[in-house]
């Protein structure tokens, strides 16, 4: 018979939000430790679905609804981690850039990043360069996250790096960057720490650059 955590791990990649809740339910009803549930279960679920994605079994929508699933897994989870005490992997801000609103692949990466084990801070859609600096400031952030869809929005990818720099806080945080017109050469003329083609490979690079 499967275990209850192997239960949460295959609703999860089946999308199936309503079994994933009702196993999470379940598996603290029996005792396992939340960490537990989120480390061996959520997480491990997602970086299958991630392999899947990047081996071509998975699309989008997929990836989506398994995102979804884990959401509702977490969101039961949530207030028992914070009684065990469990600290993220790290802080990441996230935003698509200023006079850019396409937030489908941003969400997507954010969804990952969740599922990886760290905290998000979503700002949304036209985010300034400023607006990425404050969150900096003011919220302890690991990792600033941007994303861009258009040829003319990607400038402020950079400008925002250099607004991080005039501020002084280049050195505190890490910059990620990704959208489909974003390369690695692109990433490292504007000195971008790391670029990632896709929500999956995101999730590693996000680990990577904590440490984790
Ligand atoms: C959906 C869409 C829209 C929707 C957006 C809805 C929404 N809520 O996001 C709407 C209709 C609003 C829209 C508007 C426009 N759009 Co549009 N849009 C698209 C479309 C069809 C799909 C984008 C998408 O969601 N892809 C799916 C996601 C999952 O993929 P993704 O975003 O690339 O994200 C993945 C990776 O790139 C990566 N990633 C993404 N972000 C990040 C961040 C980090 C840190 C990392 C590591 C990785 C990462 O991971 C993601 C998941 O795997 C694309 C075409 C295309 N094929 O890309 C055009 C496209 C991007 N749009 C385009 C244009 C021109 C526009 C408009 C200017 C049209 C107009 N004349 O009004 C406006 C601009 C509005 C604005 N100011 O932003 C052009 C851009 C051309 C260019 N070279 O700049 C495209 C390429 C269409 C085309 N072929 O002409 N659009």
């Amino acid at each position: 018979m499967a275990s209850t955590l192997e239960e949460i791990r295959s609703g999860i990649l089946d999308g199936d939000m309503h079994l994933v809740e009702e196993k999470v339910q379940e598996a603290l009803a029996q005792g396992v430790p939340a960490p537990e549930i989120l480390n061996e279960g959520l997480i491990k679920a997602m970086t299958e679905v991630g392999r899947l994605f990047e081996e071509g079994e998975y699309f989008v929508p997929e990836m989506l609804i398994a995102a979804r699933a884990m959401k509702a897994g977490l969101a039961i989870l949530k207030p028992k981690l914070v009684d065990a005490d469990v600290k993220p992997v790290g802080k990441v801000a996230a935003g698509t850039v200023k006079g850019d609103l396409h937030d489908i692949g941003k969400n997507l990466v954010c969804m990952m990043l969740e599922g990886a084990g760290f905290e998000i801070v979503d700002l949304g859609t036209d985010v300034a360069p400023e607006r990425f600096v404050d969150a900096v400031k003011s919220q302890g952030v690991d990792i600033v996250a941007m994303s861009a869809l258009l040829t003319t929005t990607m400038p402020n990818m950079k400008n925002t790096i250099d607004a991080l720099k005039e501020a002084g806080l280049r050195d505190r945080v890490k910059v990620m960057i990704g959208g489909a017109p974003v390369t690695q050469a692109y990433a490292d003329e504007v000195g971008a720490d790391g670029y990632a083609p896709d929500a999956s490979r995101a999730a590693a690079l996000a680990r990577a650059l904590v440490g984790a």
